[in-house]
């Protein structure tokens, strides 16, 4: 193959979204032959979905090639459409709704993700659901690493009337936990909501500090924290796996949030995270306002997956 052509073939693998890519293969000759099968597989590993996934859903395929009669091409998308709901529900948890929960009071979130994910951003939105549903609360500037980290929060608190705790830049994260909490006892808060930071000196140094964080939590108040939050970007790729398995290891996250929705997104890396990691998507960010934010629709999501808009 002359160089040009393989060029512009290289290209043409870099670019296409899931959904063009599906749109293609289905343009090709009526038979789902071994052919087929490996460039779906090709194509589902490029969008992210991982070997479990993929693998899971050529089973659906193949199983249902073998079974019927005149199986056209045209019904690939939406068995990958299918396949992809299914496992984001196999994982019980995900939600539609937008929170507050009612108890127990307070209920303490803790926010985890690398830096720049929009960890900050989406506290400010889950703040502004918790206001609106009439909860009083308190946000804890525990991300003491990052300069100006701790005012961005308070930026936040004002807009969604909730009172922030901090200290120092620079001053011991869990120190600022122990006494936010203590604060929130106190006070009788109903919401808690820690940020935490994205980066430190190194990712072990990072681990160490959540899981110290995340001890203090429970010796303040026990069964404390009642959820941690990872927060995702959608238009990370593969990295965000690691990430999540991490974070998962260190502090035991029990939901994700996936933001950055509104862009470029590709995240069909969340579908492989759920699969693996069995944690459930709860909310989804959509936009940098505090009002951008909702449940996490199944369908909706395989939809813009597959066709490329939801
Ligand atoms: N378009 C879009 N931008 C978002 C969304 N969520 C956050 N952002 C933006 O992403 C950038 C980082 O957001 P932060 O909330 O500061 O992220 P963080 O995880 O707290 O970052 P660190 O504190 O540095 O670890 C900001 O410019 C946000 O406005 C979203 O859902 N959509
Ligand atoms: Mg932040």
């Amino acid at each position: 193959m002359g160089w040009f052509k393989k060029l512009g073939e290289e290209l043409t693998k870099d670019r296409g979204t899931l959904a063009d890519n599906l749109n293609r293969l289905m343009l090709g000759t009526q038979k789902i032959d071994d052919d087929m099968i490996e460039e779906l597989e090709e194509i589902l590993i490029q969008a992210d979905l991982g070997v479990s996934v993929t693998n899971r859903i050529l089973e659906r395929i193949q199983e249902k090639n073998t079974l019927t009669s005149g199986f056209e091409r045209s019904e690939v998308k939406g068995l990958v459409r299918a396949g992809i709901i299914d496992i984001l529900k196999l994982c019980r948890g995900y939600t539609d709704v937008v929170p507050p929960p009612a108890t127990p009071s307070p209920y303490v979130y803790m926010m985890v993700g690398v830096n720049g994910v929009g960890k900050t951003t989406t506290i400010a939105k889950l703040a502004h659901c918790a206001n609106q549903g009439g909860k009083s609360v308190l946000l804890v500037a525990a991300d003491t690493f990052r300069a100006a980290a701790i005012e961005q929060l308070e930026i936040w608190g004002g807009r969604t009337n909730a009172d922030v705790i901090r200290h120092r830049q620079g001053s011991d994260p869990s120190a600022v936990v122990h006494d936010g909490l203590t604060a929130a006892k106190n006070r009788k808060s109903d919401v808690v909501i820690i940020d935490t930071a994205g980066r430190l000196q190194t990712q072990h140094n990072l681990m160490t500090e959540l899981e110290k964080m995340h001890r203090v939590m429970a010796k303040v108040l026990p069964g404390t924290p009642h959820e941690v939050l990872l927060v995702l970007d959608a238009t990370t790729g593969q990295n965000a796996l690691s990430q999540a398995r991490l974070f998962k290891q260190a502090v035991g996250v029990t939901g994700i949030v996936l933001t950055k929705l509104d862009g470029t997104a590709k995240g069909g890396i969340v579908v492989a995270i759920v699969e693996e990691l069995n944690v459930p998507v709860k909310w989804v960010g959509s936009g940098e306002g505090h009002t951008d934010f909702s449940g996490f629709n199944v369908e909706e999501f395989a939809d813009s997956l597959v066709e490329g808009h939801s």
